[in-house]
């Protein structure tokens, strides 16, 4: 493991408040970010806002208000809706800064001193919602954008280019070499045969038949296409070019420091084939890992702002607490794969893992340890093969859950750590500890508790990166004292003799489906 990771989200587009799709992503990056840093590596998260562009200077002409107003106030709902979610970004960075915009400026003088930049004329198709341009092939004779399917428009106007030849056989190296590049690596042979196989053009970059961009300083009638202006943004919050370069220095730089850009399946190109050429321009390092996550349907419709089928994540928080979305989201969906949302989604997957396993195991011990041991945790003493074999599945379970969030697969890490939980459950079953208390057998009895809030304690670390709020809650509920809290003790086994375990209230009711299924639904609605 590296001693340093970037994580990054997507910048998104504050032309409308984010739906449950932008919290989805956020959401997977907090996590890692929350891992790393619980395993004791210096990270750096970050996330943001993509102000500029024709589709935002359009919908603030709509409202009638000034572009920079208009994002401002989507700007401030984004850091509004991280807050609520406990994302723990370690800063947000709006294109409309002045630490960006001159960033920006000096990467496109950079690549055009270099040569990598020409001026020419673009003659082809733009689609505004997506900010993209296409070729007579893609749009076919219906004139669509291959990626959102929605009209696009002819566009004619003086352009600059960037030279993607020059650098592709550099790119086709790294994806070569390192088959972790592109992650799944099911989408490097997407990347492959849709975009690079059939020929890459040059790249349009800079657009003249708007103003609402970053000006070009050699040429102030163009503005910097908004790609890349927003890509530039993950090296401009760290002070690339800038006085102040010491994060760039730590965070970009450094060799031990791994970046990993996570992005949706909608923007992978961007991120997997024109912003490593760039960044060659610049003669900077190349990413570590493009992570392309699926996006979700609602109810197998695509979600989109523009077709108003959206779920805000506000009123799912407000109703069932933080926890039970982040959970949701990180547990439902197979990290990298597509996915659905639905209102019985979610209420089955909040009951089924978080009121039916974890809280009623929490439940239970807790009930059971202050009825048999007035709320203090026995010691465990001559273990019997039951006790030896959880632990043995223990070390497993912990030894599975970093191996797989290091490579990204959140939700597999997640699913692990309820492995543990499951475990235990069915350890409470077989051992009837009910049963060892008529019968007097309190050193089994003991040995029952001692294991169970191992099992409790190991798997609540194990998935606090998900479970912000009550992972901290049940570390109360089992008096758990600060040095007992740390990461590294998931390693000893039943380390936690003599906590004060108080009953506590159910962490996670459960949901009755027909009375949330209908709220839920009512809120898409909506
Ligand atoms: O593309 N399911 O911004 P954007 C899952 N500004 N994730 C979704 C989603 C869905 N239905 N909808 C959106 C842009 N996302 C650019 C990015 S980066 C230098 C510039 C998430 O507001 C997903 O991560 O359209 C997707 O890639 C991103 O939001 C696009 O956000």
């Amino acid at each position: 493991m590296k001693k340093r990771f970037y994580i990054t989200t997507p910048i998104y587009y504050p032309s409308a408040n984010a739906h449950i799709g932008h919290a989805y992503c956020t959401t997977m990056c907090d996590i890692l970010a929350r891992y790393k840093r619980m395993r004791g590596v210096e990270t750096y998260f970050l996330t943001g806002t993509d102000e500029h562009g024709e589709k935002i200077q359009k919908n603030a002409e709509a409202k009638g208000v000034s572009p920079q107003q208009f994002v401002d106030e989507i700007a401030n709902n984004f850091q509004n809706l991280w807050k609520a979610m406990k994302i723990s970004n370690d800063d947000f960075i709006r294109t409309t800064q002045d630490r960006h915009v001159k960033v920006v400026q000096d990467v496109f003088s950079k690549l055009y001193q270099n040569g990598d930049i020409y001026l020419g004329r673009y003659e082809g198709w733009y689609c505004t919602p997506c900010e993209s341009f296409w070729t007579d092939t893609q749009v076919g004779e219906e004139h669509l954008c291959p990626d959102c399917h929605r009209p696009v428009h002819k566009a004619s106007e003086e352009s600059y280019f960037f030279k993607t030849q020059k650098y592709l056989p550099n790119l086709l190296e790294i994806m070569d070499k390192n088959p972790k590049f592109i992650l799944p690596i099911n989408r490097k042979n997407e990347m492959m045969n849709t975009f690079i196989k059939p020929g890459l053009d040059d790249l349009c970059v800079s657009r003249t038949s708007f103003d609402w961009g970053v000006q070009i300083r050699e040429n102030p009638k163009h503005v910097i296409y908004v790609w890349m202006d927003a890509l530039t943004n993950y090296i401009s919050a760290l002070g690339y070019d800038s006085d102040n370069p010491e994060k760039f220095k730590k965070f970009w730089e450094d060799p031990d420091c791994e970046i990993v850009h996570i992005v949706g399946a909608d923007i992978s190109r961007f991120h997997v084939i024109y912003w490593p050429m760039f960044l060659m321009g610049l003669g900077l390092r190349v990413p570590d890992r493009v992570f392309v996550h699926g996006l979700l349907d609602l109810n197998g419709e695509k979600m989109s702002k523009s077709r108003g089928n959206v779920v805000s994540p506000l009123p799912l928080i407000d109703k069932y607490g933080v926890d039970t979305v982040r959970w949701f989201l990180a547990r439902e969906f197979s990290f990298g794969s597509d996915g659905r949302f639905s209102p019985e989604l979610f209420v089955e997957r909040i009951n089924v893992d978080l009121a039916n396993n974890y809280g009623n195991l929490i439940n239970r011990t807790s009930a059971m340890i202050n009825k048999y041991f007035d709320g203090v945790v026995p010691e465990l003493k001559n273990p019997s093969q039951k006790e030896k074999d959880l632990q043995f599945l223990t070390e497993k379970v912990i030894k599975n859950y970093e191996n797989l969030m290091d490579d990204l697969k959140v939700t597999e890490a997640l699913s692990e750590a309820t492995e543990l939980l499951n475990a235990a459950n069915k350890y409470i079953e077989e051992s009837q500890p009910w049963v060892l208390s008529k019968e007097g057998k309190i050193e089994e009895l003991g040995n029952v508790m001692a294991v169970l809030t191992n099992s409790i304690i190991v798997g609540t670390k194990l998935l606090s990166p998900a479970l912000v709020e009550s992972s901290e809650k049940v570390f109360d509920q089992f008096g758990l004292p600060k040095e007992l809290r740390s990461y590294e003790s998931v390693y000893k086994f039943c380390p936690y003799t003599g906590l004060k375990v108080s009953k506590g209230n159910p962490l996670f009711p459960r949901l009755d489906p027909k009375i949330e299924t209908e709220y839920i639904a009512s809120l898409a609605a909506k």
